[in-house]
């Protein structure tokens, strides 16, 4: 693989649907790549998975074996991708030039906070892990949701340590305007610790406003990526900081790629 990228965060932000239209978009632009899914729970997925976890665990066998409920079995499919990791790597070395778009499994805790995930990143894609956080526009709209959403990014950050990406995805639900207001948080953070600070002024919120004054000086903080999925918008970012990462900057400009 050229490179790695876990996509995650809370249910139904929309990482199936930015798999599945990112890997068009690439290819589209004639780089390779393919799409692992890791959801042994996905029912439907909007894409065609080139590798499938789903081939090695079955859910309902899981349920049966081990006499549990939906979300028991999930917790142990989760725990179970360890033990596929070889036969995942296998169908890996087929593809030594393309780029891997990882899919993970809709509840964020069954990917990010199980313990065995990081040595399940380390072993498909160590030094070539990127990992790209999903966060929902319309709960980012607030300064304190989005404050929310930088804690939870942070706790990914801090299970994992690999470089990630903050993608502020479905912003065609909110409007140029809002995803200004929320790039400008990011620039500025006292302008976000004023606007929280406002924001329902009869609750007390040291903490959170400490959490800004922390966030201020960390990486945390550092860029977000606009994107709608719907609409195939800000992918070009995505990859630019993809191959900054992989490649140290080459080859970023998908217009002139062949030229
Ligand atoms: N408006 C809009 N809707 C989107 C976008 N991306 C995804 N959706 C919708 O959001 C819903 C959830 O999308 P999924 O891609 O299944 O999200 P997910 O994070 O993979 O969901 P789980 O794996 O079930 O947690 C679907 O109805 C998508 O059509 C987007 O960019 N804009
Ligand atoms: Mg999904």
């Amino acid at each position: 693989m050229i490179g790695s990228l876990f996509v995650t965060g809370p249910a139904g932000t929309g990482k199936s649907t930015f798999c599945g239209a990112f890997k068009d978009w690439l290819i589209q632009n004639e780089y390779d790549a393919i799409i692992v899914n890791l959801d042994p729970g996905a029912e439907y997925l909007p894409y065609e998975p080139d590798i499938d976890i789903r081939e090695f665990i079955s859910l309902n066998e899981v349920m049966s074996a081990y006499s549990l409920g939906p979300n028991g079995a999930q917790i142990v499919a989760a725990d179970l991708l360890l033990d596929n990791i070889e036969k995942i790597k296998s169908k890996l070395e087929l593809y030594d030039d393309y780029y891997v778009i990882f899919d993970t499994p809709g509840q964020i805790e069954l990917f990010s906070f199980r313990p065995g995930s990081p040595l399940l990143v380390k072993s498909l894609a160590d030094k070539k892990a990127m990992i790209a956080f999903m966060a929902d526009s319309m709960i980012s709209q607030t300064p304190s949701g989005y404050v929310s959403e930088k804690m939870l990014f942070g706790s990914v950050y801090s299970r994992f340590y690999v470089p990630m990406m903050f993608i502020l995805n479905k912003i065609d639900l909110i409007g140029d305007d809002k995803v200004k207001e929320i790039s400008d948080w990011e620039d500025n953070p006292d302008l976000l610790y004023d606007e929280l600070r406002n924001e329902n002024t009869d609750t007390v919120k040291d903490y959170f406003l400490n959490i800004i004054n922390a966030l201020k000086d960390s990486e945390i903080l550092n860029k977000i990526i606009p994107v709608s999925s719907k609409d195939s918008f800000g992918f070009e970012d995505v990859y630019t900081d993809m191959s900054d990462f992989f490649q140290g900057g080459e080859d970023t400009d998908t217009m002139y790629k062949d030229d």
